[in-house]
């Protein structure tokens, strides 16, 4: 009979405790015999590891591992660790209720920007019945990345009938979703008045939105950004904020984060900050994509077969 698979639980800011039921009980319906253990730097012969920014030395100590899931999507800061084995196989989570989360959040703040719903808010509110209420046309709405994420969320824009068009780095079909290839980007930005970003943090997105690029946005364009702060240059995102370009950013993510007190973004007019909460890991979701995971890679499986695989090259 094949030995219980081990598996050390290292999830820094998500609280490793509170994962061990979910993983357990996950298991139980995968059919799946491992044992999960918060990793608290002593060495359990892990056979996988799930993490989220897990401390270094866990890749040090734990030498018999096999593949290692990150408990959230996004791994740019997993891959960027030195200590992260070259040839170790890394998982991501695919949705794993995620996406519905981010559509609503990017809908929400559709809503509100689209009503001018925040005269309606705060300690002042607008009392007035006949206040201007939008009967035009619905902005178009360009969401950046059309993966498991940025698709959900474009197909939600549509469902509230805006029109809606997608930009990634290899050609989508989806259903009423006008599609743009990597080299289209001048084209797709520069007939997006509201932007969502939903990429991943790789060495060909990093920067990308630049002044250059965010000036090629129509004038009084908003953005909305849920992916990944690095593909944005805050200066000349705040630039264009202030020359009237931008009219206001809902930002989830940051460069820095928590995001240090005294950051521009906190206080400025047109922004919006929310502490990277649009997309929070389902506890049970995401531990049962785990545990289907270690099931199929215990049965044999390679590991560049599983959903969630990571291509280090690509950076995703
Ligand atoms: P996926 O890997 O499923 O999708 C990524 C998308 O980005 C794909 O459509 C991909 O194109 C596209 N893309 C990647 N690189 C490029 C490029 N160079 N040019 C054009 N398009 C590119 O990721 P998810 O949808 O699951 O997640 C997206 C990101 O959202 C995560 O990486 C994470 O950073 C962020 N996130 C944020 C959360 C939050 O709470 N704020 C929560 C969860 C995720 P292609 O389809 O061709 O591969
Ligand atoms: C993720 C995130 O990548 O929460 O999952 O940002």
């Amino acid at each position: 009979m094949a030995e219980r698979a081990v598996v050390a639980v290292a999830l820094s800011s998500m609280d490793s405790a509170s994962w061990i039921e979910p993983l357990r009980q996950a298991c139980a319906t995968a059919g799946l015999d491992a044992r999960f253990e918060v990793w608290d730097g002593r060495r359990i012969d892990a056979r996988y590891a799930v993490v989220w920014l897990p401390p270094p030395q866990l890749f040090a100590v734990e030498r018999s591992l096999r593949a290692v899931f990150n408990a959230g999507a996004g791994v740019e800061r997993l891959l960027a660790m030195p200590e992260l084995p070259p040839g170790l196989p890394v998982l991501r989570l695919v949705d794993a209720g995620m996406a519905p989360k981010m559509a609503e959040y990017v809908c929400f703040f559709l809503a509100r920007i689209t009503r001018a719903l925040d005269r309606f808010l705060g300690p002042n509110p607008l009392r007035d019945w006949h206040a201007d209420r939008p009967r035009g046309a619905p902005p178009i709405v360009g969401v950046l990345g059309l993966g498991a994420i940025g698709a959900r969320i474009a197909q939600a824009v549509a469902a509230f009938g805006y029109p809606v068009r997608g930009w990634s780095r290899t050609p989508k079909q989806l259903a009423g979703i006008e599609a743009f290839a990597a080299g289209q980007l001048d084209e797709f930005l520069a007939g997006t008045q509201i932007l969502v970003d939903v990429l991943p943090l790789t060495d060909e997105t990093r920067d990308l939105l630049d002044r250059a690029r965010l000036s090629r946005l129509p004038r009084g364009a908003h953005l909305i950004n849920v992916g990944r702060a690095g593909t944005i240059v805050d200066a000349d995102l705040l630039a264009l904020l202030d020359e009237g370009h931008l009219a206001s950013a809902v930002l989830d993510v940051f460069r820095v984060e928590p995001l240090p007190a005294d950051h521009l973004f906190w206080h400025h007019p047109k922004v919006t900050v929310t502490p990277h909460l649009s997309g929070p890991t389902p506890r049970l979701p995401a531990a049962r994509q785990i545990a289907e995971g270690i099931a199929r890679l215990e049965a044999g499986a390679p590991a560049a077969a599983l959903p969630g695989y990571v291509d280090r090259a690509r950076g995703y």
